[in-house]
């Protein structure tokens, strides 16, 4: 009787790892499907995908934030010239290839943190009056050397 007990007593609890295990399985693959899913989602002009999101309450700050990704290094920036309208808020995304560097704004101060190779960072300010100004790399006399561009709010 005992040792017919045994091994019914034994095996319900076998048979349920078995299904827990099938179920974590599907788990992980289902999240990797979408973690692969949202990885491939169209890389792309981020400025758009802000614009096309307002489906956001509109005057939200999200809805009027511009975003632009810059890289930087010696002895410049991707971008030459920023173009924003007059009240939008900017956002500002630095990443260092190469040397040292940071991103300054006259008239706004607005300044990334001084970022080596590989390093990033992000700042936002409001364009609240309109006009053409300097950014530039505050870091020796790279601004000298022409590390610089344009901001314009119009
Ligand atoms: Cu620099």
């Amino acid at each position: 009787m005992v040792e017919e007990m045994m091994p019914e007593g034994q095996s319900p609890p076998e048979k349920n790892n078995g299904k827990n295990l099938t179920v974590v399985v599907i788990i992980v693959i289902a999240l990797v499907g979408i973690y692969l899913l949202a990885k491939n989602r169209p890389a792309g002009d981020q400025v758009a995908d802000r614009k096309i999101s307002s489906q956001t309450p509109a005057g939200s700050r999200e809805a009027d934030e511009k975003i632009f990704n810059l890289s930087a290094k010696p002895f410049e920036f991707s971008l030459k010239e920023i173009r924003v309208k007059q009240g939008d808020l900017v956002r500002i995304n630095l990443t260092v290839e190469q040397g040292m560097h940071d991103w300054a704004v006259e008239g706004f101060g607005a300044r990334t943190k001084l970022l080596k190779a590989g390093e990033s960072d992000s700042i936002v300010f409001r364009a609240d009056k309109s006009g053409t100004f300097e950014y530039y790399c505050s870091v020796a006399n790279h601004r000298q050397m022409g590390m610089v561009g344009k901001l314009i709010v119009e």
